[in-house]
């Protein structure tokens, strides 16, 4: 509960951060977007990661205002990142605790309106797994969004409570592997089997895909060789602040 009066504190104050991580073409390997990762710098408990407080956060309703400051900020940052690379995408995580709320909804298009030049390069990224539970108004959310020209994925794809009906009914342009079937994807022939599966059916959907979790240049090429179009991983580059990724984007243009 503390901890909540803090981070009610540090969105009001300013004093939350984002970290960036590269999406790269499959077979090229060129930069062609990021994903803003939330970071938490806290005076007694150091960097505190998401996983420690987005739980939390959609518990208590600060979500709403925690998402919206993530992708304000992402947007400000987008724009001095295309200075460099005017084609760069930006994909947000957000919750779909966001997507229920009618008043958060209305807030981001007032947002999106606002920066409508920049609409068609944020991806909007929902975890597959929390949306069981959502109502007619979430997709209806989703389409109005959608419509605005931003895109959505679906994130960690794959784990969870994956329905194929989802994929049907989403306005998803996009798809993203879960890391978990990535990682052993040099050795384990079972999920080489799962995420050319995904891949073609993602693809038969007119969806593109990305790969999370990619850890190797073998992994790359099996990833080349079945069509996965972006990667995303270690092997490239691991989430870093916004000046190191300025100047990592500039050493390739
Ligand atoms: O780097 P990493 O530890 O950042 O991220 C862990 C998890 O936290 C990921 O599943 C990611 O989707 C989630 N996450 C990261 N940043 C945000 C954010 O800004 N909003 C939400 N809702 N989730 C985030
Ligand atoms: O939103 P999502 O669940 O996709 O969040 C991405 C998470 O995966 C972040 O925590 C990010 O730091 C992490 N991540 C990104 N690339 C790699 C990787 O190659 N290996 C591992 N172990 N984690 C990764
Ligand atoms: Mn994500
Ligand atoms: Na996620």
């Amino acid at each position: 509960l503390v901890l909540m009066t803090e981070l009610k504190r540090a969105i009001a104050d300013d004093t939350l951060d984002l970290h960036f991580q590269p999406i790269v073409d499959t077979r090229h390997q060129n930069i062609i977007g990021a994903e803003a990762l939330i970071r938490w710098p806290h005076n007694e408990f150091g960097l505190i990661m998401p996983d420690e407080f987005i739980e939390m956060a959609e518990r208590s309703g600060l979500i709403q205002a925690l998402s919206i400051w993530v992708i304000k900020r992402s947007l400000q940052i987008l724009r001095r990142l295309h200075k460099i690379n005017p084609s760069l995408f930006m994909a947000v995580n957000i919750s779909t605790f966001n997507l229920q709320d009618d008043k958060f909804i209305k807030a981001l298009l007032v947002l999106l309106e606002k920066s409508s030049d920049l609409c068609r390069h944020v991806v909007l990224e929902i975890t597959e797994s929390q949306m069981m539970s959502d109502t007619q108004d979430a997709l209806e959310n989703l389409w109005s969004l959608n419509e605005q020209g931003v895109k959505i994925a679906i994130d960690d794809f794959g784990t969870g409570y994956s329905s194929l009906a989802y994929l049907k009914k989403l306005p998803a342009e996009e798809l993203k592997i879960d890391k978990e079937f990535i990682f052993d994807l040099e050795t384990d022939k079972q999920n080489q089997v799962l995420v050319h599966t995904a891949i073609e059916m993602a693809h038969n959907l007119g969806m593109t895909v990305v790969a999370e979790g990619v850890e190797s240049e073998h992994t790359r090429r099996i990833l080349e060789d079945l069509n996965c179009d972006m990667c995303q991983g270690y092997h490239f580059a691991r989430p870093m602040d916004v000046d190191r990724f300025a100047k990592y984007l500039a050493t390739e243009h």
